[in-house]
């Protein structure tokens, strides 16, 4: 729609986020289309980084049919991460942070050199430093997490927290790990990282292939969030939430 306001939809976004209030979806209304849903996106990152954080990286979502089924929405998406995302591995994570968190298993990749174009699935492993096990925290910022497409898009792809266990240098054997995130000790999801585009490293390839169409360079010491294995669960307080992936180890947090 050639009337959308850009910067207003992204303060209304920024605003729902910093008062963990929820808003109702804004295409049935405003009728944005995808370009202008990610120049949203930029302007409420924009705004944080005004406020003074910084940019970590970046995240992909609905790599695996598993997400896609879960929230009805069948392209890969992309979101920017930065600091004020970043919890401690071990810590507390706690839910004032949030309007309404879901937990989700994934991969966390950290970049040894800037991707400056799109790469190729064998160049993929030479740009990178190492793989972790990582959970990612959503929080959409739309009431019951229902969002099309370019809401979604719009909302920075739920981006809310990351909890990124240790790196491990070997990026041989990523493709059929087993994925198993816990609360207290209880299988709450089960998967494998081939459910993540058929081989995590792909999403490594997506990012480049989408950094490079908006003109944007990933820096070393970036990271990439491959996108969840499995589906998201809600959590509450009081949880150990861990996820174990099969070769690689295990990350983990409290929730208060
Ligand atoms: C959108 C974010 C999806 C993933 O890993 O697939 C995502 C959402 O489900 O709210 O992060």
């Amino acid at each position: 729609m050639p009337g959308t306001d850009i910067a207003a939809l992204a303060q209304l976004l920024d605003s729902a986020a910093r008062e963990r209030g929820e808003i109702d979806p804004l295409t049935p209304q405003h009728g944005f289309n995808l370009e202008q849903a990610y120049a949203i996106q930029h302007a409420s990152i924009a705004l944080r980084h005004a406020r003074g954080e910084k940019p970590v990286g970046v995240k992909l979502g609905f790599t695996s049919r598993a997400k896609m089924i879960q929230m009805g929405v069948d392209s890969l998406i992309w979101g920017l991460l930065t600091d004020a995302m970043l919890y401690e591995e071990g810590g507390v994570v706690s839910l004032s942070d949030f309007i309404h968190p879901r937990v989700e298993p994934e991969l966390c990749f950290l970049t040894s050199r800037a991707i400056d174009r799109p790469l190729t699935l064998l160049e993929a492993a030479g740009y990178l430093a190492g793989v972790a096990p990582a959970m990612e925290i959503i929080d959409s910022r739309y009431r019951n997490f229902k969002f099309g497409l370019e809401d979604v898009v719009a909302d920075n792809c739920s981006s809310a927290g990351v909890v990124v266990g240790e790196f491990c240098a070997d990026l041989s054997r990523l493709n059929n790990l087993g994925v198993t995130m816990r609360f207290n000790g209880r299988p709450v999801a089960l998967g494998s990282t081939g459910a993540i585009l058929g081989n995590p490293l792909r999403s490594v390839v997506q990012a480049s292939q989408l950094a490079s169409d908006c003109g944007m360079v990933l820096p070393a010491g970036s990271l990439i969030m491959a996108g969840a294995a499995t589906a998201a669960e809600a959590f509450k307080p009081g949880l150990h939430v861990s996820v174990d992936i099969g070769g690689l180890g295990r990350a983990e947090f409290l929730t208060g």
